[in-house]
């Protein structure tokens, strides 16, 4: 029943050639959201997974930059704020986008669609559409550490969360130019601020007016979108393997990655994010940290500690995992980024755990199967009541189901 379910929420939110986050609080397509949504609809429909994947893959800039949002011209302008006339730039293809990225776990996701159902062709048209995406980050965003930066916090897909409270803070905010369409749909108290979306907006006209090419106050390297894009080398050279490509200088790069990040963002067994502009390290309680368990070149040793830390301060054994820790005071558990339990982000740390610890692994599997049962197919959970939060029949939670019972 809650498999059928799932599959009719994909149904429903599936808009042709690529599927939208929900409805009516996100009408357009998401980079990240497509990737989790190809992996869930491997399961049942890998033909709609390619497709998935190409569509999103059809708005690339020249750069090799995948956008964070490729917009829907038959949505009304201003259903979604902010849309394509803020953003103000098209993709060669001709599809307005937003002009940042979001976390690469796109390579993970072509992958997965191709174990589900082998399809060389497919893998090859998407090859060298993934290095790009790889290359447009190495040239425009790594730092002499090795690290690759983001520039807003929509980068990080984790707008909201208290690790970006302190670089936020020196941002000027701009209060006018925000309209606030989330609200129409979700209570506010589950949103960021005002104050949040002045920023971010500030943020995103600074890039904007530099060609997309200048980051403006805000540039810090964060642990989730590091180890995807370590996650996204390693998968890249199984998948230059069937390609017929070289899959050296993606294991290279990986190595690389995973050994910048042990030595500059792991700290007293988390990953913590950095500030660029400051070169001082961010530290919080962010369930981003555990991503990094993802890493299949991980020394034992860490694996060991972010274990330790997702147990002891993240309560990884008595259900689901909060997207901050429980004890910190920033932790709310209905607000957005800032505590409730996301299913991505619970699949991002099982995939971790999954080879390494299948004792925890499991229960982790359970919880995602628990929250839906319990409150639906949410955008989010209270990690202790499970009550659901944000919109209805959100995609991914839908589609990483599909992925977990499987
Ligand atoms: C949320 O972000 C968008 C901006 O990109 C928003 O709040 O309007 C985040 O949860 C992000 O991770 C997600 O990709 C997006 C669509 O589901 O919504």
């Amino acid at each position: 029943m809650i498999l059928r379910d799932a599959v009719r929420i994909l149904v429903g939110n599936w808009d042709g050639s690529y599927t939208v986050p929900s409805r009516r609080l996100y009408p357009h397509q998401w980079s990240w959201d497509s990737a989790f949504i190809a992996i869930g609809n491997a399961r049942w429909a890998p033909r709609r997974a390619r497709s998935e994947l190409l569509t999103l893959f059809g708005a690339q800039w020249r750069d090799g930059r995948v956008p964070h949002i490729v917009f829907n011209p038959k949505v009304p302008l201003g259903a979604y704020f902010p849309g394509p006339e803020f953003w103000d730039v098209r993709a060669p293809s001709g599809s307005a986008t937003s002009g940042i990225v979001q976390p690469p776990v796109h390579a993970l996701a072509a992958w997965r669609v191709h174990q589900a159902e082998p399809d060389p062709a497919f893998l090859r048209r998407i090859y060298p559409r993934l290095v790009a995406q790889q290359q447009f980050l190495r040239t425009a965003r790594r730092s002499a550490d090795g690290l690759i930066s983001i520039v807003h916090p929509w980068e990080s897909g984790m707008d909201n969360s208290p690790a970006w409270d302190a670089p936020l803070a020196a941002v000027e905010a701009e209060p006018s130019g925000v309209t606030r369409r989330d609200l129409d749909h979700v209570s506010a108290h589950e949103r960021p601020t005002d104050r949040d979306y002045e920023r971010y907006t500030a943020l995103a006209r600074a890039y904007r007016d530099s060609g997309y090419r200048r980051p403006g106050a805000f540039c810090v390297e964060d642990p989730l979108f590091n180890a995807a894009y370590g996650v996204a080398e390693a998968t890249l050279a199984k998948i230059a393997d069937v390609c017929g490509g070289d899959p050296e200088p993606h294991l290279r790069e990986a190595a690389a990655v995973t050994e910048a990040m042990v030595e500059h963002l792991y700290d007293d067994g988390l990953f913590q994010a950095r500030d660029v502009l400051t070169g001082c390290p961010i530290r919080s309680n962010s369930a981003a940290g555990l991503v990094p368990l993802m890493l299949p070149g991980l020394p034992r040793e860490i694996v060991n500690g972010l274990i330790g830390t997702a147990l002891d301060r993240f309560g990884l054994k008595d259900g689901v995992l909060p997207s901050f820790a429980p004890a910190a005071p920033e932790f709310d558990a209905a607000r957005y980024w800032r505590g409730p339990s996301w299913i991505n982000l619970t699949w991002l740390v099982w995939q971790g755990l999954r080879h390494r610890r299948p004792d925890l692994a499991g229960p982790l599997a359970d919880s995602v199967i628990r929250a839906i049962r319990q409150a639906g197919f949410r955008e989010y959970f209270d990690p202790f009541s499970l009550l659901g939060h944000g919109c209805h029949d959100f995609s991914w939670s839908a589609a990483l189901l599909l992925d977990v019972v499987a």
